[in-house]
This record gives C-alpha cells, structure tokens and sequence, in this order.
C-alpha cells in the first residue's frame, strides 16, 4: 500500500510539473504565432508593395509609350505635311515640256536624291523613301530613321480613290513617313489641274 502511495505521489508530482509549464507553453505558442502572424503581414505588405511597384512600371511604361507614339505623330506630321505642300504647291505639269507622263523630266533626277530640280507634281513620284532625309535645297534634316516616299497618280474626276491609268485633270498625292522602315502615317491630297488642292486626309 505504501509503494502505491509513493508511485501516486510521483504521478502527482508529475502532474504538477506539466501543469507548471503549460502556462510557459501556452505563451510560446502564442509568440511563436504573434511572430507568425508578423512575418504573414511582412510577405503581404511586400506582395503588395511589389504589386504596387509593378503597376506604376506599367504605367509608366504606358505613358512613355504614349508620349512616344505622340512624338512619333507629331514628326511624322511635320515631315509628311511639310513635303506633301512641297509637292501640291508646284504645277501641274512640267512647265517646260508639259508632258502628261507621272515622273521626273529628262535631266531633273540627277543625281538621284536629289530633288531640287523636281518642277512639277508628279516628278516626286520616284521619291521611294530610300532618300535621305533632307529638305528640298540639299539641308539636312537631323532626324535619324526617318524617311519619305511619295507617291503620284491621276484620278478619275467623280472617284478620287478610282486610279485612272489615263490622264485626267486631277493628281492624287500619298506621302508616307516611315521611321526605321516601318509606316508611321500617310497624309494625302488631291491636285487639281488649274487650282489648289481639293482633298485632304492626314
Ligand atoms: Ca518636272
Ligand atoms: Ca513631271
């Protein structure tokens, strides 16, 4: 009887010993789960940060792409508007020969490039957009990757989309800007024999 006395008085004191540190367990866990909780809101707080991060490069790549796209616009038009008036401004026809034929006359394309002999509207129909980018008296124009083409065709007088492979009274005019050989715009206008130009699409 008194062996079992004893082996219940170590039980108990057993007993007394785990509930002892139960307290001390209880408190581990609950900073081994405040310490949890804190490092779940430090990976939260740093996804959205990140997010946040991401969304503003994106915007701000959208941003630069628009004011890329704009600036694009903006010397597309300048270089397209200012060579189309280039070329709708001159006559009609060659003021020497009068010849009705699209292109350049005899001894005005020499040397090719170079424009500034071109007198008439559709002399710049050989203007293919591997010219260097240049005004029409030989200066520069400090634009790298730009280039211009032109292109030249009579219309007829009732559709001025209706290519007309006879003379007519009326030149359709298309300069397209390309920058590193990619269309960026075109901008065209109508000639009419005699008067200014009746159309315009840019
Ligand atoms: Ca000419
Ligand atoms: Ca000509």
């Amino acid at each position: 009887m008194a062996r079992w006395n004893s082996k219940l008085a170590s039980a108990g004191q057993r007993l007394r010993a785990v509930a002892a540190h139960l307290p001390a367990l209880a408190t581990m866990h609950g900073e081994q789960a405040k310490r949890g909780l804190t490092l779940v809101e430090t990976l939260i707080a740093t996804l959205i940060m990140a997010l946040l991060a991401s969304a503003t490069m994106s915007a701000g790549r959208v941003v630069l792409v628009m004011e890329r796209g704009a600036e694009d616009s903006w010397r597309a038009a300048e270089l397209g508007l200012g060579l189309l008036e280039e070329v709708a401004t001159l006559p009609f026809n060659d003021p020497q020969s009068g010849g009705t034929s699209i292109g350049p006359e005899l001894g005005e394309w020499v040397p090719p490039g170079n424009r500034a002999l071109f007198d008439d509207v559709d002399d710049y129909s050989v203007w293919n957009g591997s010219q260097t980018l240049q005004q029409k008296d030989g200066t520069a124009i400090n634009l790298p990757g730009y280039t211009r083409a032109v292109s030249i065709s009579y219309v007829t007088a009732g559709d001025f989309s209706a290519v007309s492979l006879l003379p007519t009274d009326y030149k359709s005019i298309t300069v397209s800007v390309f920058e590193k050989g990619d269309l960026v715009e075109t901008f065209t206008t109508v000639r009419v024999e005699g008067g200014r130009d009746v159309d315009f699409d840019g």
